[in-house]
């Protein structure tokens, strides 16, 4: 039977439809140009279609199609015709494609659908943005002009720490394509094959099958597969190692990789040479990437990769301008390690390097604070810079489901800079990556964004919307404290929610120990206001209360010791920056104020961390100090400590412990006759530990015999001041 499809898709007025429709400003990325055809006119998609496209022009796009119509393809009268700038199909549409590469136009008509892009890619986008008008509702008829502001936009894994798993990696490619990011630079610095020790060697045969994998799941998602090596820490300017390199290329080549990134960063000596870098990447550039037409531009990572470290006299970066063939793209993280680009960030590098930047962006990256979860909105690069760069791409936390959050905006901004919303582009995130329980989502990420203290000074804000509460509580407004109670009781009950949430298994497991920290938080938050009120009130529940915001401290604590036990920064951080010490102050004031009411020595301190520092060495004064399981750390530091005479390192734990071992570095050999470690229970009487340091070492070690100690303290004894590192103070306990 000649069945031609009857008008089973219905049309209707916007006003009289009950279903949704599309809403443009939640097209990702932000589209450029939107235009209601025949204003608020809905089509529900018809039952079948027929496909009108070039065969073989686009398969890509073509797949994806597939995946996105709910329904069947046939001869119907609806026609959906594909394709790129040239195709027949497309013909008629061609003065209607922007000139832009990977651009595309996209019209919804009564009777038909047309994707025509300007290329390959830009056809494959259109059906991204047709995908997403499908999952919204009925589709408005409507024309959309759409490119990318920026040539290449993506991803650097480029992180210090356990790489991405291939299944990870595999999920983030299909999210890059969704989103309208082209590159996916692949540079985890421990895999050793990316960096030394194997930088030269192939990828055994499981690593390299994954790599293959990943290559095509990659083209299938438009995705560029950049493979990036890291050969700088041990590189000899030798035709043998410049070899080796391009023939570890040959061998990825030989796996699918069309494109190819070699990063000189974090390393010093030999490696770091300007001319040489340039002379072996123009090397590589004119006999292995200009010689295969079908690699893309070559990528390199400068030694001196950001302002702060770059010495401009010293000619490194005046080199690489010159001496680089035209075509490689030179990256850059800014005017510090972390940091956000605006325009004198380009204006200042963009001359000495003689081409536009390929920014690598620092964010959402936490392999400095590992016990941090970066989940706040994406902010702080400028707007007016789409001209000025080549590339941005955007380093990423070790959690990959995670750092979606912000990668979803990175795909915004860097597509459609001038109407790039944060805050907006942070939302939609969100709901994209879970949508049934986005606003649990979006509770607890409120409250899980700035990365503590850390060396590079990168801060993020945090519980922006609760701060003027917060603040107002603090001062005494009773109608806060409420607000902040009921926030609280949401904060608990988006982590109840998403620990059992099944719609993201991958997010939930990666973001877990947070979870649980932050719903410990949440609890702490409604029991500190609960003792407020049972003062106020004088009821007889206030010392359960109190009690039980004790044991949540507690819990705090331990969980903090316990979960993400990775040697940098261990821990599980959730309102860091505001909600927890403007908790913890709350509880403070109604201990002490409860003190003076009923003339009682409750403990009023907040925190629970049972040992202390004090020093007389000034260096060290505010060093942190921290336990883990059975060793009690001070934080170590980098510089030379100028030690003076009989200064000391004391440590004081509020409750007796049985001390094992202390191991000192100084960063020095011989000198542990130059200091003495005591011991104490009550701080009056104190008993040498004998050291030992072996020849050739600088770790001192002292073996504790005393059960029952509260003190321990490290001097100066050898009379004079004295110049050493600090770079380990530890101590066990017996548990
Ligand atoms: C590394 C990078 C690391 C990041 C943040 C670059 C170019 N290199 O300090 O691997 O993830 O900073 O810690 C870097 O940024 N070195």
């Amino acid at each position: 039977m000649k069945h031609y499809f009857l008008p089973l898709f219905c049309l209707m007025l916007g006003g009289a439809s009950l279903q949704a429709q599309t809403n443009k400003d939640l097209l990702q990325p932000k589209v450029q140009e939107f235009q209601l055809t025949e204003s608020s006119e809905t089509l529900a998609l018809p039952e079948s279609y027929k496909l009108v496209a070039t065969e073989g022009s686009c398969p890509h796009a073509i797949d994806a199609l597939k995946q996105i119509m709910p329904n069947k393809e046939g001869k119907a009268k609806f026609q959906v015709i594909v394709g790129k700038k040239g195709d027949k199909a497309v013909k008629k549409y061609d003065k209607k494609i922007p000139q832009k590469k990977e651009g595309y136009y996209l019209e919804i008509q009564k009777n038909r659908i047309v994707i025509a892009g300007a290329d390959q890619r830009g056809t494959f986008y259109g059906v991204q943005t047709l995908g997403q008008m499908i999952r919204q509702g009925e589709l408005s008829l409507c024309s959309i002009e759409d490119y990318p502001d920026i040539e290449f936009r993506g991803v650097v894994e480029g992180f210090y720490g356990t790489p991405w798993s291939h299944e990870a990696r595999m999920r983030q490619l299909e999210f890059y394509g969704k989103n309208k990011m082209n590159t996916y630079i692949y540079g985890p610095k421990d895999d050793p094959y990316h960096s030394s020790p194997n930088w030269r060697k192939p990828y055994p045969e499981k690593e390299a099958a994954q790599i293959h994998e990943l290559v095509e799941q990659a083209a299938r998602h438009e995705v560029d597969f950049v493979w990036a090596i890291h050969p700088g820490k041990d590189i000899k300017w030798t035709n043998e190692d410049r070899d080796a390199l391009i023939q570890k290329f040959e061998a990825m080549y030989q796996l699918g990789v069309r494109s190819f990134a070699v990063f000189f960063d974090d390393i010093w000596g030999e490696g770091t040479n300007p001319n040489k870098q340039a002379e072996l990447l123009n090397y590589i550039d004119n006999e292995f990437i200009q010689k295969k037409p079908d690699v893309t531009p070559l990528v390199m990572c400068p030694t001196e990769y950001n302002k702060s470290w770059s010495n401009v006299k010293g000619g490194y970066l005046t080199t690489l301008g010159e001496k680089l063939n035209p075509s490689i793209h030179i990256m850059w993280t800014g005017d510090r390690v972390i940091a956000c680009i605006d325009k004198p960030t380009l204006d200042w590098i963009n001359p000495l390097i003689k081409r536009k930047a390929y920014i690598w962006w620092n964010f959402p990256v936490s392999d400095y604070v590992r016990d941090h979860l970066l989940l706040g909105p994406t902010y702080g690069n400028a707007t007016n810079i789409k001209d000025d760069m080549s590339g941005f791409v955007s380093n990423p936390m070790e959690r990959a489901e995670a750092s979606k959050i912000s990668l979803y905006s990175v795909a915004d901004y860097t597509w459609n800079m001038d109407t790039y919303d944060s805050l907006r582009s942070w939302k939609n995130a969100i709901k994209d990556l879970l949508p049934q329980n986005c606003s649990h989502l979006e509770t607890f990420a409120s409250h899980s964004s700035d990365l503590g203290p850390n060396g590079h000074g990168f801060r993020r804000d945090e519980s922006v919307d609760l701060q003027p509460t917060l603040k107002a509580m603090i001062a005494g407004d009773q109608k806060a404290m409420e607000s902040v109670l009921i926030e609280c009781k949401r904060l608990e009950t988006a982590c109840d929610i998403l620990l059992a949430d099944t719609e993201n298994p991958y997010l939930i497991e990666e973001i877990r120990p947070w979870l649980k920290q932050g719903k410990l938080l949440g609890e702490y938050g409604q029991c500190v206001l609960q003792m407020i009120q049972a003062i106020q009130q004088k009821d007889d529940a206030f010392m359960t209360y109190y009690n039980r915001a004790r044991s949540l401290q507690t819990q705090m604590y331990e969980l903090d010791m316990t979960e993400n036990q990775n040697p940098y920064q261990p821990g599980v951080k959730v309102g860091s920056l505001v909600l927890l010490p403007s908790l913890n102050e709350m509880f403070t004031k109604a201990i002490t104020e409860y003190n003076t009411k009923n003339n009682t020595s409750l403990d009023a301190k907040a925190e629970y961390n049972p040992y202390t520092l004090t020093s007389d060495v000034p260096q060290l004064k505010i060093q942190p100090v921290r336990a883990r399981h059975q060793d009690v750390n001070v934080s170590p530091s980098n510089e030379v400590i100028k030690w003076p005479a009989n200064g000391y390192v004391q440590i004081v734990s509020d409750k007796a412990v049985d001390m094992e071992q202390i191991y000192i570095d100084l960063g020095t050999k011989d000198i542990a006759g130059s200091f003495r470690v005591e011991v104490s229970a009550d701080g009056q009487n104190w008993t040498a530990i004998p050291l030992t340091q072996e020849a050739e070492k600088t770790e001192i070690v002292g073996n504790i015999k005393t059960p029952g100690l509260s003190y321990i303290r490290l001097v100066n004894n050898s009379g004079k001041e004295l110049q050493v590192y600090f770079k380990k103070f530890t101590f066990r306990v017996q548990k």
